[in-house]
């Protein structure tokens, strides 16, 4: 297969207000004779405005061959088999399209930019056939439209919707009036055998999937023999059934392998195809290269800048987490700050930079890797990036009222799950009375006494020290208060069934659940 004659298939895709429109350049070095050669015959179920970039040649529309050279712009309506063939090999034709569904043309954002009804004339009825060779003013507005959409598709600029829609709802009037004012000999409706054979290619664009499709089940569908079908297939379309239902499927096998990630063998599946090894067979015949070679070609690696800012993201999380680990306070507060800058969301700062980074630590310190004085030095940062991380965690949607009395039980030391379970409170709205760590459970009572608090939340480390929660549910039962305050309890050796069993209210696994329970039980206190 030489390089001319090798199928090109749509490039771009773009969205034109709802409207999503393909660009798309057709090649066709088929050398056209009297007897046309219908290789290139395609159908879409969308529509077509094609423009003759250069040389010369036909255009056929069902059974109308129509001659065409540069400059030249038809419409084809959805589903109409047609094909380009160039006059000359050596000097092949080239057609610049665009497909669009002019049903998505008609939503009243879009309507307003024009007359919709002009365009609608030209599309809706499929019984005509619209194709029209425009004047020279339409050509230049044609070209101004093509332009307008191969410079956004390069630049990639935003501003771009206006000035396309614009362009192609002129040109659509405009055509309109054309072909209802100068094309008075509209080709006559299809005849019964062109009828026959569109049946027929509708039937495969509709059922292609389906590996059980054959040119019998068609034709019983359609009260006609096989054989008839199959005459009428070729003379008209000038290929076999078989081949045509083979292009079909794997011209969807290629738009599969272009707008999806889906794998090989669903591909396969998907289009009706017998199996992967036919489909490789098929592929590399049609083609010239592999499905994979091709999925590669087609969908080029995203752009250098779109790539540089999420590398630049995922950089900067991983430098926050390695800094974290080896202590450095300062730079991991400027990195958090600089990831933020730079579009990071806060949750994956917190969850794969600081998170990650102390468990790191946790793990190192189990193994006997580093020591207490280095695993301080990783809280105390971590406790410093979490405070510059907290304005951008708060919740400031979910506000409500309440107090909480909070901090890590007697005999233990850690702060850092307290710490945050305190900033995420805050940030929905809670007062928060920070008891700090090491904190006895009469301290916890007497505080909730004194400040009239809603809840008690008391956070633990350690297997060891877990147990004094049980003694604060105690301390507020001996108070009086259990009725009025619940008790919240949370931290890493922590398990439901623990809660339970110690008659605590509320266990949650981290801090943002513990401050959404928290935010629960004061809207129900309050109604
Ligand atoms: Co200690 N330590 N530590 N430690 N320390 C652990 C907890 C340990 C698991 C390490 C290990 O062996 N792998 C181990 C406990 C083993 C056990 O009991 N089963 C341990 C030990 C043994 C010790 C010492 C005994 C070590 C020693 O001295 N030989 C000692 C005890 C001191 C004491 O408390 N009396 C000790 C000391 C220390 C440091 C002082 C060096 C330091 C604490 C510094 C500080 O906090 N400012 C420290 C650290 C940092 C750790 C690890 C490495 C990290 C803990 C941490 O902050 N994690 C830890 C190992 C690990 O966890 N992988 C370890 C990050 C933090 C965000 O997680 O606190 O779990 P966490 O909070 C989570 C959830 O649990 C939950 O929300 C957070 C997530 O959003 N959560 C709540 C926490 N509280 C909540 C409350 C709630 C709800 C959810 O509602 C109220």
């Amino acid at each position: 297969m030489t390089e001319e004659n090798k199928p090109l298939y749509l490039k771009k895709s773009v969205i034109l207000n709802h409207m999503p429109i393909v660009c798309d350049t057709v090649h066709c070095s088929t050398t056209y004779r009297d007897d046309i050669s219908s290789s290139g015959l395609c159908t879409h179920e969308i529509s077509e405005i094609d423009m003759i970039v250069a040389g010369s040649g036909a255009h056929l529309v069902l059974n109308q061959a129509i001659p065409c050279k540069t400059g030249d712009v038809f419409i084809t309506c959805p589903n109409v088999p047609h094909g380009y063939f160039a006059a000359e090999a050596k000097n092949p034709l080239t057609v610049q399209r665009i497909f669009f569904d002019p049903k998505d043309w008609f939503e009243p954002a879009v309507s307003s930019a024009g007359e919709p009804r002009y365009c609608y004339g030209v599309f809706s009825d499929s019984s005509v056939l619209a194709y029209a060779m425009l004047n020279a003013q339409t050509r230049d507005e044609t070209d101004r439209l093509f332009h307008a959409i191969r410079t956004e598709i390069r630049e990639q600029k935003n501003e771009w919707h206006d000035a396309v829609g614009a362009y192609l709802t002129q040109l659509l009037i405009t055509i309109s009036r054309y072909i209802n004012g100068a094309i008075k000999n509209i080709p006559s409706a299809p005849s019964k055998e062109w009828s026959t054979v569109l049946s027929t290619v509708r039937t495969v664009m509709a059922s292609f999937d389906d590996p059980n499709l054959t040119l019998e089940t068609i034709s019983n569908a359609l009260y006609i023999s096989k054989s008839h079908l199959s005459r009428l297939f070729k003379k008209l379309l000038g290929e076999s059934f078989s081949d045509y239902l083979r292009k079909v499927r794997m011209d969807q096998a290629c738009r599969l392998l272009r707008e999806t990630k889906m794998s090989t063998e669903e591909i396969v599946l998907r289009c009706g195809l017998r199996d992967m090894q036919s489909f490789y067979r098929n592929f590399h015949a049609m083609m010239g290269m592999t499905p994979h070679q091709y999925r590669t070609e087609q969908n080029p690696a995203p752009s250098a800048s779109i790539r540089s800012s999420e590398t630049v993201r995922a950089l900067l999380i991983e430098e926050i987490s390695k800094n974290l680990q080896k202590g450095k306070a300062t730079a991991v507060c400027d990195l958090i700050a600089k990831a933020i800058e730079q579009g990071a969301s806060p949750d994956d700062v917190m969850n794969d930079g600081l998170l990650r980074g102390m468990s790191v630590v946790g793990e190192k310190f189990k193994n006997n890797e580093i020591f207490v004085p280095e695993v301080l030095v990783s809280a105390r940062a971590m406790n410093l990036g979490a405070e510059v991380l907290y304005p951008y965690l708060s919740d400031k949607e979910a506000s409500a009222s309440g107090r909480v009395c909070l901090g890590t039980v007697q005999g233990d030391l850690h702060n850092i799950g307290k710490n945050l379970v305190r900033m995420m409170m805050e940030g929905k709205g809670l007062e928060v009375i920070d008891l700090g760590v090491d904190v006895a459970p009469e301290a916890f009572v007497r505080t909730a006494i004194e400040k009239d608090c809603d809840i008690i939340a008391c956070s633990a480390l350690l297997t060891t020290t877990m147990g004094v929660m049980e003694n604060v549910v105690k301390e507020c039962e001996k108070a009086g208060i259990r009725h009025k305050v619940k008790i919240l309890i949370g931290g890493a050796p922590v398990t439901e069934d623990f809660c339970q069993k110690i008659g605590a209210d509320i266990y949650t696994p981290d801090a943002c659940a513990a401050a959404n329970a928290a935010i629960e039980i004061c809207k129900n206190k309050k109604k």
